[in-house]
């Protein structure tokens, strides 16, 4: 195993940000689901890819109706978040 891959593993550990995530269910007929939620981040310097929504922190049924959910999540520092998909 060359030296690179464990500097690289290194740098990537150490530029990794913890993200809280906030959802808000509607109150339309159906909005409540269990569905596998994923969401990507977009920021000024990067991505971090399609992130499943797993746990919410605030309510032990998520994406119930009307209800907000907070999901924490780690990924690679994308500097400024600019959008949310
Ligand atoms: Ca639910």
């Amino acid at each position: 195993m060359c030296d690179c891959f464990w500097l690289t593993r290194n740098l990537s550990a150490a530029a990794m940000e913890t993200y809280h995530v906030y959802v808000y269910t509607g109150d339309k007929f159906g909005a409540g689901t269990d569905a596998n939620v994923y969401i990507v981040l977009f920021g000024d310097n990067d991505d971090t890819g399609e992130v499943w929504l797993k746990t919410s922190k605030t309510n032990k049924n998520k994406f119930e109706r009307k209800q907000m959910d907070e999901f924490v999540i780690e990924a690679v520092d994308i500097g400024e978040l600019k959008k949310i998909q």
